[in-house]
């Protein structure tokens, strides 16, 4: 059970403050003093759970080596509560990372090595950026899926190259979070054992002791989960921590929760045991009377050789990575092919053949010229991919038989199995999303999870994550608007087609047809550090016509996809609403109005194109007009005139019903492209008028053309 306020009674802790301990503790607590913010109370705390992890004497469980951060068999080791930082880049430093004192000193400043919380790719070690709590515990389930799915690859009759463990540090928070739920239960079905969570439980969050708001028993709780969980034990305790650690490692088919009873703030005098000590520096005073409670006469920043130099990890480290060198190197020999493979999986590299897959696709897709759901069209794309690029891997929140991320062969994942390449998440959109991330983060798999477009809310801060770690990742959402009828307002999104869009570093694709949709997954498979996000239709949508020309512009993120002689306006749509302006320009060609339709499957790809493309798809000083099933607000970034939409919450009825109740069709288009001309040829007789106004004059009669001059040389 979370530990309650009237529980905790300080142990008398003289005697028991060990140098390994203390010198993270100070570390913390002076980078926070020197950054005058911060978090010292959880690394205080968590000190001697970080000894027994990570020390290579005392502890010598975690396998890393940091000299070669990015070892492909590490250990990977996941700070799922990110506040406690300081401990991490203290840890990153003793142990060897390229880290220096420098970075410490300079906590939290612009431009340095150690954020406010640590962030994956700028700090050595870093496996992944947390601080939005339960996040890290859900991106480490994924890191110990990858682990397992990619050891039931690769590993072969006597031979073992994937071999690791995911190990985590989280608190109070974390275990509050949903997520951690979503995650946890996962992962006990999955049956994860190589993972190993030490909760850091202190009975203190920010608004104070947690017994008010947190009585779980947390331990009953990860053992419904199929969880092994060891203690609570005295997370101060460097022998029992080890020894508990030395279990975890014994793999029985289930994940970890080791429940470490400790302080918050431990060795603070006043603050230990304390919200207190959560989110605020020590102050001057208080930090002096630590150091004279833990027994540590050291400096600020003064670390005594001879403990920083048995926190050295290099040596066990290179030790380590030298073993698996050879074991790989065994491999190489017996399974060339396979030993390619792996490197080229964890390489992140495009399969060889990449090209000529991308190119049968899209032949496909232009072959089959029938109206499709782009969802459908979607899983056509996955047929072809699936069995050509193993890396990827699927999976649905439960709505397989409708997002369609399953193709034939793929098999399911499952506890026990090898093998399988779809991954059932459950209804746990936020968990799928987590995990895919983590999943991104541990290499060798291009994770995609299918929900409907809708419940990306449920996903949304994985998905913001995964943007700000520039990981590729690809979300399937499909039933993208009110066309998928009758399901009703709750499931037709609205507003998430341009809420997405708002996410730097996203791409957002809606496509229009098979055409595009193969398009936006071979985008998507090729964005290496960026991740996308695949809106696809319920509804039928016909194909669109293309000359050759324009099937490679669709790349671009828009186009134009049918031109007229001098068009007097732009009509920009997307996804199932290109086929709406398709039909809306027939009706106006009609009336004797030439428009162009752009398609825009993806603007944030779009805008990232030259200027000179952008222009030319728009045209110049045309009126635009933009369609799409959803808020019109958006399409103000493209200076749009005017916009067909929807602006409030859908209906529950047949889908082109519904459409039609909320005016999105060809005729009213029509008008609005109609008026959208008038109003433009009226903005300009009136810019002219008022032009004249302002000189006073009345307007001229028409120019009488000047003879030229001439110049006879
Ligand atoms: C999703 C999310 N919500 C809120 C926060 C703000 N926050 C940071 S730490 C914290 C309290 C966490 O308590 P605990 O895990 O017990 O940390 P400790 O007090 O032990 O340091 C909160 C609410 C956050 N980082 N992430």
């Amino acid at each position: 059970m979370a530990s309650t306020s009237s529980d905790r009674v300080l142990r008398p802790d003289a005697g028991r403050f060990s140098d390994s301990a203390n010198i993270l503790r100070a570390l913390a607590m002076d980078a926070v003093q020197r950054a005058s913010s911060g978090h010292p109370g959880a690394p205080m705390g968590m000190a001697e759970m970080a000894v027994a992890l990570w020390h290579p004497i005392e502890g010598g469980h975690l396998r890393h080596n940091p000299a070669d951060p990015g070892w492909a068999d590490r250990d990977r080791f996941v700070l799922s509560n990110g506040h406690a930082s300081m401990l991490l880049y203290a840890l990153l430093h003793l142990t060897g990372y390229p880290l220096p004192m420098a970075e410490l000193q300079r906590f939290r400043q612009l431009h340095s090595k150690t954020p406010g919380h640590p962030e994956v790719d700028l700090t050595p070690g870093v496996e992944t950026t947390t601080g939005p709590l339960g996040q890290g515990l859900a991106n480490a389930v994924g890191m110990a899926l990858a682990e397992k799915l990619l050891a039931d690859e690769f590993n072969l009759a006597g031979h073992c190259i994937v071999d690791h463990r995911t190990w985590v540090f989280a608190g109070d928070g974390c275990l509050m979070e949903g997520i951690s739920h979503e995650a946890c239960s996962l992962a006990g079905a999955l049956g994860l054992g190589k993972l190993t969570v030490l909760y850091d439980d202190n009975g203190i969050s920010i608004d104070g002791a947690v017994d008010g708001w947190l009585r779980d028993d947390a331990a009953g709780r990860f053992a419904a989960y199929g969880w092994r969980v060891i203690g609570p034990l005295d997370g101060h305790d460097i022998a029992e921590l080890r020894a508990a650690l030395g279990q975890a490692r014994q793999d029985d088919g289930r994940p970890t929760l080791v429940i470490c009873r400790t302080t918050i703030g431990r060795g603070s005098p006043a603050r230990a045991g304390t919200a207190k000590a959560h989110g605020e520096p020590l102050g001057a005073d208080e930090i002096a009377a630590t150091r004279a409670a833990i027994g540590w006469p050291y400096a600020p920043f003064e670390l005594p050789p001879e403990v920083v130099s048995a926190w050295d990890a290099r040596p066990a480290g290179a030790a380590a990575q030298q073993a698996w060198a050879a074991r790989f190197e065994s491999y190489r020999r017996d399974h060339p092919q396979q030993a390619d493979e792996f490197v080229r999986r964890m390489a992140g590299e495009p399969p060889r053949d990449i090209h000529d897959t991308l190119a049968v696709l899209m032949a496909e897709m232009v072959r089959s010229g029938d109206a499709m759901a782009t969802r459908k069209a979607s899983q056509k794309v996955l047929s072809v991919l699936g069995p050509l690029v193993p890396e990827l891997i699927g999976g649905s929140a439960d709505l397989t038989g409708s997002n369609l991320t399953d193709f034939p062969g793929c098999g399911a994942v499952r506890r026990g199995q090898a093998g399988g390449r779809h991954i059932n998440y459950g209804v746990r959109e936020f968990g799928m999303a987590a995990l895919m991330n983590g999943m991104a983060l541990h290499g060798g798999l291009i994770p995609y999870g299918g929900t409907f477009l809708t419940f990306s809310d449920y996903s949304r801060n994985a998905i913001r994550m995964a943007a700000l770690m520039k990981r590729r990742v690809i979300h399937v959402f499909t039933h993208d608007s009110i066309g998928l009828g009758e399901d009703g307002p709750t499931h037709q999104s609205v507003e998430h087609a341009a809420s997405l869009r708002l996410i730097p570093d996203l791409d957002v694709w809606r496509p229009c047809d098979a055409t595009e949709t193969a398009v936006a997954w071979a985008r998507a498979l090729a964005s290496r550090s960026r991740p996308s996000a695949l809106l696809l239709s319920r509804q039928n949508l016909p194909p669109q016509t293309r000359s050759d020309a324009q099937r490679l512009e669709i790349a671009r993120g828009g186009y134009v996809l049918s031109d007229r002689d001098n068009p007097r306006a732009v009509v920009l749509a997307t996804g199932s609403e290109v086929s709406l302006a398709m039909a809306a320009q027939r009706l106006l060609d009609d009336r004797g109005l030439p428009v162009r339709v752009v398609s825009l499957p993806s603007s944030s790809v779009f805008d990232r194109q030259d200027p000179l493309w952008r222009r030319q798809v728009l045209g110049q000083g045309l009126p635009k007009i933009g369609v799409e099933a959803g808020v019109t607000a958006w399409w103000g970034q493209y200076g749009c005139a005017a916009a067909l939409g929807v602006d409030r919450f859908g209906e529950s009825a047949p889908g082109p019903e519904v459409c039609k109740h909320f005016g999105l069709t060809a005729e009213a288009l029509v008008g609005l492209v109609e008026a959208a001309v008038r109003d433009a040829d009226a903005l300009d007789a009136e810019i002219v008028a008022r032009a004249d106004a302002r000189r006073g004059a009345s307007p001229e009669a028409p120019c009488q053309p000047v003879a030229e001059e001439r110049h006879d040389d």
